[in-house]
């Protein structure tokens, strides 16, 4: 039986990649890893307890009904990183500004992170997979002071490490800190995330494409003509097209970074600007698919280029495999 290799041991390991590294980024992949743990617990038990299931009645900054999971989780993440003291600040999907810590020893950290909590959410009361999304920075503001917005609006590219927790048949940890993706499944046995797909490569063509067709109406003709063109043709190595929706970003993200494929949500009439948030879904997503090979773009603009302006900001998001991606930029951009 090969050796199992706990996060933990290949965090250690892999700091040696960073000189110079004092184990604060390690830290903080590990308070991830932590807070993870405890939200898959609750996400697992959350169709036996019902007081957790249904919504809070209140709805968040994007207009969504807030489900209570939302919410734990939320806290989880957020408790994580104010006691793990390696975070100056956050910005999440279930809070309209960002936090600024503000204990003497959290203002003194280096990082800010910002994450979607609980992506996915409407699927919670219907047991489908959901997932955790982060995306990690260092701070630009001056250590010793309060994180600041302009912590928080940064470039994509200038991630330090970006990843996701998919609680799905199992929970994984996926993560890069720009030196390849690393997927971790928790034994729930022993407590542990254990490396499980090591230096993952998302295939250069799939078969499988994953986009609401309910909007196929109201995007515009090159999404049109590259959905008709998965419907009617046979990809590059003669299979043919495959629709594939979850509803769920990270499950429909995992599942093609595994196998191949492509994931659609374009600006459409009634969501002009997409529905998916820049920050905290699709940064770290795009670093990812990057690191594994794919491609990652709002059909016109690499996602890693775009100068943010706003916290809950919304792009249109096409990612996945690169001979996918790239067709369905050649349609749009005819
Ligand atoms: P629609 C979930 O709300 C989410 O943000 C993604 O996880 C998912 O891919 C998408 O929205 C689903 O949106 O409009 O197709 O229901």
């Amino acid at each position: 039986m090969s050796k199992v290799t706990t996060l933990n041991e290949f965090i250690m390991d892999r700091q040696a990649d960073f000189p110079g590294a004092s184990g604060e980024l390690s830290r903080i992949l590990n308070d991830i890893a932590v807070a993870s743990k405890i939200v898959s617990r609750d996400v697992r038990k959350a169709g036996l307890v019902d007081h957790i299931l249904g919504s809070q009645g209140e709805t968040n900054i994007q207009g969504e009904e807030q489900q209570k999971l939302d919410v734990v989780a939320d806290n989880q993440f957020i408790k994580a990183f104010e006691n793990g003291g390696e975070i100056c600040g956050i910005a999440s999907e279930e809070n309209d500004d960002f936090i600024a810590f503000t204990s003497e020893h959290a203002k003194k950290a280096k990082y800010v992170v910002l994450f979607d909590p609980l992506d996915g959410s409407s699927n919670i009361d219907v047991n489908v997979s959901i997932g955790s999304i982060f995306s990690i920075y260092h701070r630009i503001s001056e250590p010793g002071t309060l994180a600041t917005l302009e912590d928080m609006l940064q470039i994509g590219n200038e991630q330090i490490a970006a990843g996701y927790v998919l609680y799905g048949s199992s929970t994984m940890l996926v993560y890069t800190t720009g030196r390849g993706v690393n997927g971790f499944t928790l034994d729930p046995s022993i407590g542990e995330f254990c490396l499980s797909h090591a230096n993952m490569q998302m295939p250069e063509t799939g078969r499988l494409y994953a986009m609401n067709e309910g909007n196929i109406a109201i995007c515009e003709k090159g999404i049109q003509e590259y959905i008709a063109y998965c419907q009617s043709s046979e990809n590059d190595k003669g299979a043919p097209y495959s629709g594939r929706y979850i509803g769920s970003l990270v499950a429909d993200f995992h599942r093609n970074l595994i196998k191949g494929g492509i994931y659609i949500y374009p600006a459409t009439d009634s969501s002009p600007e997409g529905k998916l948030r820049l920050l905290y879904e699709c940064n770290p997503l795009a670093l990812i698919a990057e690191q594994a090979g794919g491609l990652a773009t709002t059909g016109r603009e690499r996602i890693l280029n775009i100068e943010p302006t706003q916290l809950h900001q919304r792009v249109p998001f096409f990612v996945g495999s690169k001979n996918m991606v790239e067709k369905a930029i050649s349609l749009l951009q005819k």
